[in-house]
């Protein structure tokens, strides 16, 4: 299966990009597809439809559309769907940079949740969901 990640945009700007990626390729899941964009409005919404009832939701669009983020397909073939969802997870730390243990990035390179520094799909329905937003099925390169 193939699941998203995104590399927003305070990372983006403390060039952080490099740093990120290195943390997914050296655990060996593969790049299928990446790109650097700005991302529109109606995107945002599709992303955080869950969140539209919160109080942080109208913060977290404008965080997300204030400046280029970096939209990345990995590919996890190699794991059990479910396994590889709770592998990303744990790459990447849990929601509360505060909280979430050195180590992974969101314990490795910031304090606010309100500014996470990335996003990866908490399932396999959502990764089939978030990332036709994105990427099309062409878009995807195998190797
Ligand atoms: P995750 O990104 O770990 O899947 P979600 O889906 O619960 O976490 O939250 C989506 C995004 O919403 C988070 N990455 C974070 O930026 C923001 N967020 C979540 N909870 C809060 C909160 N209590 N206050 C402000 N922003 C939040």
């Amino acid at each position: 299966m193939k699941t998203l990640l995104l590399i927003k945009p305070w990372a983006v700007q403390r060039g952080l990009i490099g740093e990120i990626l290195s943390r997914f390729e050296r655990r060996g899941l593969k790049i299928a597809g990446l790109k650097i964009l700005n991302i529109n409005r109606e995107q945002a919404e599709k992303l955080y439809s869950i969140h539209k009832d919160k109080d942080f939701y109208d913060d977290l669009i404008g965080y997300i559309t204030s400046s280029p983020i970096v939209a990345v397909v990995l590919d996890t073939d190699v794991l059990e769907p479910d396994a590889a969802i709770t592998l990303v997870r744990k790459i990447i730390g849990l929601t509360d940079p505060a909280k979430a243990e050195m180590g992974t990035i969101r314990g490795d390179f910031g304090l606010r949740i309100d500014r996470n520094v990335v996003h990866a799909s908490d399932s396999t329905d959502a990764a089939n969901r978030e990332i036709p937003l994105f990427f099309r099925e062409d878009e995807f390169i195998t190797y």
